[in-house]
């Protein structure tokens, strides 16, 4: 047994996007426990610590101004595995490519699209999941 827990965010374009009920929907199916639940709108600081380790590469500056445009829904989600099972919910980085069947296949459109629009983001270990919870739900 392995119960963890993690910090999802439907982004900006989920919740504009009236996608939450829906995100929320496949989190729960799979079995994963909602811990808490917030709207958020981040501010810039909240924003740079989350992307800390993207700092400097050429999408960042627009990943950020995205994730500012809109509120974003922060849930602390737990179960057996489920900073993995989440990502794999959730499909690959580019919607464009995200296997079928997944959030980011299923919901992501291609038109007009960019790569930071994917709705949604899950830590990718538990030392992310940590340090993501205790920004999200200081
Ligand atoms: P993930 O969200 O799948 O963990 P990541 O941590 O590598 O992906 O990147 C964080 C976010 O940055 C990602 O959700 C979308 C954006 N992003 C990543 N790579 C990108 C790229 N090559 N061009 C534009 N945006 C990108
Ligand atoms: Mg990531």
């Amino acid at each position: 047994m392995s119960v963890e827990e993690t910090l999802i965010l439907v982004k900006p374009d989920g919740v504009a996007r009236g996608l939450t009920g829906e995100i929320i929907r496949r989190i729960e199916a799979k079995g994963y426990r909602l811990a808490d639940l917030r709207l958020v709108a981040p501010d810039r600081e909240l924003l740079a610590a989350h992307y800390a380790e993207h700092e400097g590469k050429p999408f960042y500056e627009p990943l950020l101004e995205f994730m500012a445009s809109g509120p974003a829904v922060a849930i602390r989600a737990q179960g057996e595995r489920v900073i993995e099972g989440f990502r794999s919910l959730a499909g690959t980085t580019d919607p464009t490519t995200a296997a079928p069947g997944t959030i980011r296949g299923d919901l992501g459109r291609d038109w007009g699209l960019k790569v930071q629009q994917n709705l949604v983001h899950g830590s990718d270990s538990p030392e992310s999941a940590a340090r993501e919870l205790a920004l999200w739900f200081a």
